[in-house]
This record gives C-alpha cells, structure tokens and sequence, in this order.
C-alpha cells in the first residue's frame, strides 16, 4: 500500500506543518508544485467548497512520478474573528496580502480593557482548517478548530500567516480548549504561535486536528 500524499499547496508553512505530523503517522508527504497562477481559489462562502474545489483541480496536475495508491491533500484554512462576525474567515488569503497583521491589529485597536481576560473575550477569534483527502476516487474531509483570540501587538520570530498575532487558548490534559483566565497543561504562555516553536503550535493546531481527524477515516486506521 502507498503512504505517499501529494500536498497541493503554495505555503511552505502549511507543508512544513503538515510534514511534521504526517510523518509521525507513517506518511510521507510531497509537495505537488503547480503554477499558483494556475491554482484557482473560488471565493466560496465555505471552506469545504474550496477545499474540493482545489482537489478537483489537484486532478488535472498529476505528476509523471505518481504511482498506484498515492493520495492528494489539500487544505483551506482561515481565520475567523468573532467581532468581526467571523471576517475574514473565506478570505484570509486576500486580507492578509493586502492589510496584513498590522491592518487586522487596526481593526480591533477599540476592542482593549485593562483586565486580560476581558480582553481575550473582546479578541477572541478561532482557525478553522479543513483538509480534503483523495485516495482512489474517493474525497475524505477532516476538519480542525482552534480557538483563542487576537493579540494587542505582533509578535514574530516563528509561523507563518496570521501567526504573530493569535494566541490560542490553553489546553487540559486531553487537549481540550479552556476559556480564557484558566491555566492549562499546554499553554503558550501568552505569546503568540509566531513567538513560540513550531512543536508548541503542533498541539494546539488546527491544522494537526484537521489531519487526525482525516486520517481517522482511513479504512486501515479503524
Ligand atoms: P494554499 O496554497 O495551500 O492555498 P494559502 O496560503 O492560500 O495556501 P490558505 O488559503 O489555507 O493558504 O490560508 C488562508 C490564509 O490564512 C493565508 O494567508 C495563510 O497564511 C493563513 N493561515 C492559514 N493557516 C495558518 C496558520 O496555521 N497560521 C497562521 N496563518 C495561517
């Protein structure tokens, strides 16, 4: 049986997190490279739709090197800020090439209260990544969430994206989401994915969860 899976994608970001739990399951990931200018992302009002989207044109870009039993992945992910009613969710490609983290950081400046808490309530905001799977005709979907909210400033270093400017929320022992005010097991110690090493951002990824929960419906996991 194949283990190799095909990564249509444009962002090493998302291939190098990808790659690091794929591998950890026995999987080996290769990055179908196509032309971005020949990858359409429709600017649907749902993840899914673009995900399969993208799978179906993954379809028209098989390499010459792909065997019997390979698989493609795509993944759409987006950021969805709760004061914002979820903008800019379907069009975080879009927002973050024009305005950026600091254009986003302008946008919620009025939302800010001296008490922490009350400020992580006002910010609070979730990725959301959905990852569309095709293995022999068929198309599995997972999907992974990952809440928090927007932090006052950026802070670099690490990630990729919108990583500078979202701390997600502390997780339990199951790696279950807390409210803001409550210390978990994992925490990132109020910095950002961008200021903390991509293994951290690894357990509280939404793109992680998208992929076990993917992976979860493979015929050979059950
Ligand atoms: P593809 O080639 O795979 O489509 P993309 O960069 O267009 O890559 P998405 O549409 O999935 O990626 O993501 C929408 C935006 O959200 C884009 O600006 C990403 O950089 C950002 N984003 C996605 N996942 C992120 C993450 O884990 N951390 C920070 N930003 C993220």
């Amino acid at each position: 049986m194949s283990n190799t899976v095909w990564f249509l994608t444009g962002n090493q970001g998302k291939l190098a997190e990808a790659e690091h739990h794929l591998k950890q399951i026995g999987y080996s990931v290769r990055q179908l490279i196509v032309d971005q200018e020949l990858v359409y992302e429709p600017q649907a009002e749902n993840l899914v739709t673009v995900a399969k989207s993208k799978i179906n044109q993954a379809l028209n870009f098989i390499p010459s090197d792909f065997s019997d039993g390979d698989m493609i992945l795509v993944e759409d992910a987006g950021l969805f800020v709760d004061a914002l009613h979820g903008f800019p969710g379907v069009y975080s490609s879009f927002v973050h090439s024009t305005i950026g983290n600091s254009g986003m950081l302008r946008l919620l400046s009025h939302l800010n209260s001296a008490d922490p808490v009350s400020s992580a309530n006002l910010r609070s905001a979730h990725f959301k990544a959905i990852a569309a799977l095709w293995k022999s005709d068929e198309v599995i979907i997972g999907e992974g969430i990952c809440p928090g909210h927007i932090s006052l400033e950026a802070m670099e270093g690490n990630g990729f994206g919108y990583d500078p400017i979202f701390i997600p929320y502390d997780l339990d022992a199951e790696l279950n989401p807390l409210s803001p005010g409550n210390y978990g097991e994992f925490s990132t110690h109020g910095k950002t994915f961008g200021g903390v090493d991509s293994e951290i951002k690894q357990k509280f990824s939404h793109r992680t969860k998208a992929l076990i929960d993917l992976f979860n419906q493979m015929p050979s996991a059950s």
